[in-house]
């Protein structure tokens, strides 16, 4: 647990360093199943899930939205300076981050420090942020999970970055990614991120999408082979969404991105990072989307919150919904973990939630859901005949025929003659009434 951090003034009065007090515990600033030190299928609770703190929700969100203004007021949003503002801003993230205890954090560029339009300006205010953030990593204890770029907020961007008619908005994309590359290498960042935001279209008609795709490719070739260049070792991550704010975006999903990567030679370099509310726009559950990653080898790290069940949009909300939950960790403990990765809350309190407490509230509800799901989800597949059940409903192709087939050994005739040799099968459940009682029973 890192020691509090506070800058010349304190931002977050009045909150303490935030404790695992136990499932008795009635104080609702206390973790309740988080105890990091806990071992769990071999690792502690702290490694599993190397929890990050999102700079932009956390830090820049100020409760906006398309139909009224700020309802957040921050202190460390006052001064005039760009570069004081973003110190002062700094100092409350590592002071809330160190008070909350956990282990890492993730931000884009533009959330570090406001950007101009001047390029060699901005470079120099992220390197002096940089500075900054590296007294205070190396004070607190607290790692970079990932870094990224912002190519969707200024409008240049309009008609997206890498994707963009024009080559020119594209170069603008490219000096932004560089400095961020920079900015996460100095920082020892773990991973870094690709969104494509506005990587996509509003109409068909005035899009190539092949070209489009193309360039969005070499773009990451080009990125990647100047990190790498600069000694990077850690994961680059494609985070799926299939719209907002584009119609449509081309990393519509897990297994579009997967098709995408395979096509353009960057397996290998590149993983996903799934985030929840993504996959439920996509019209799919996370444990799909996680499981589609894991079957590839390829589940990276994970953005984590939830939607709406009745809107449809990316509400980002902290994640509550135990149930869901651990349905994905039961495919995370099956897969083996995340490869590189780990947990970052992209989740915002909502615009109404305006005490400096309700942030608190936020990350550890969704902390505790993770570290609850988790335990139990470990519980289901250690104690539970639920491995079982899965495995018997595939025995058929566990020896004879079936089993010949798997090998490839079979022609389509050999079916045909098993077919009218065996007549016709068995009704066979699938028991999935049996399954989702298993996990309310472990809950
Ligand atoms: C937006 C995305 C974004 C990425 C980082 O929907 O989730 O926040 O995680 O650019
Ligand atoms: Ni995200
Ligand atoms: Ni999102």
């Amino acid at each position: 647990m890192a020691t509090i951090l506070t800058g010349d003034k304190e931002y977050f009065k009045g909150f303490g360093q935030i404790k695992y007090e136990g499932p008795e515990s009635d104080n609702p600033l206390a973790f309740r199943w988080y105890d990091e030190n806990r071992v769990v299928a071999g690792k502690t609770l702290k490694d599993h899930f190397k929890f990050a703190v999102a700079y932009w929700h956390s830090f820049n969100g100020n409760g906006s939205d398309p139909f009224g203004g700020a309802t957040h007021v921050f202190e460390w949003d006052q001064k005039a300076d760009a570069v004081e503002r973003a110190k002062d801003k700094m100092d409350a993230a590592f002071e809330f981050m160190t008070k909350l205890g956990l282990p890492y954090y993730c931000f884009h560029d533009v959330d570090v420090v406001d950007y101009s339009d001047d390029i060699n300006e901005n470079d120099r205010r992220l390197q002096t942020l940089v500075a900054y953030a590296k007294e205070k990593q190396a004070a607190s204890g607290i790692k970079l999970l990932w870094g990224t770029a912002n190519l969707f907020s200024h409008k240049r961007y309009m008609n997206g970055a890498a994707t963009n008619p024009d080559f020119h908005v594209l170069t603008h994309g490219a000096a932004q990614v560089k400095a961020a590359l920079d900015a996460t290498i100095a920082l020892g960042g773990e991973n870094y991120v690709f969104w494509g935001g506005r990587e996509g279209y509003m109409s068909l008609l005035n899009t190539n999408m092949k070209r489009e795709q193309e360039h969005l490719a070499k773009f990451l070739h080009t990125a990647k082979d100047y990190a790498r260049k600069q000694g990077f070792t850690g994961n680059f991550f494609i985070e799926p969404k299939p719209c907002e704010p584009t119609k449509h975006q081309y990393d519509y999903d897990a297994a579009t991105v997967i098709g995408f990567l395979q096509k353009y030679d960057l397996l290998g370099d590149f993983k996903l990072n799934l985030e929840v509310n993504h996959a439920t726009l996509a019209g799919h559950t996370f444990a799909h989307e996680m499981q589609v990653a894991a079957n590839a080898g390829i589940l990276g790290s994970m953005d984590a919150n939830r939607g709406d069940e009745q809107n449809g949009w990316d509400t980002d909300q902290f994640p509550t919904n135990l149930n869901e939950v651990t349905e994905c960790m039961m495919v995370l403990l099956q897969a083996g973990g995340l490869q590189g990765g780990g947990i970052n809350f992209d989740a915002k309190v909502r615009r109404n939630s305006t005490d400096p407490a309700d942030l608190f509230y936020a990350h550890i509800g969704g902390v505790d859901t993770f570290a609850r799901a988790l335990i139990t989800a470990d519980n289901i597949l250690q104690k539970s005949d639920y491995l079982k059940v899965l495995e018997e409903r595939y025995a058929s192709y566990d020896s004879g025929k079936g089993k010949e087939f798997e090998e490839g050994k079979l022609t389509l005739e050999d079916l045909r003659a098993y077919a009218i040799e065996q007549g016709e099968p068995a009704t066979i459940s699938g028991k999935q009434e049996y399954l989702e009682n298993l996990i309310n029973r472990y809950i």
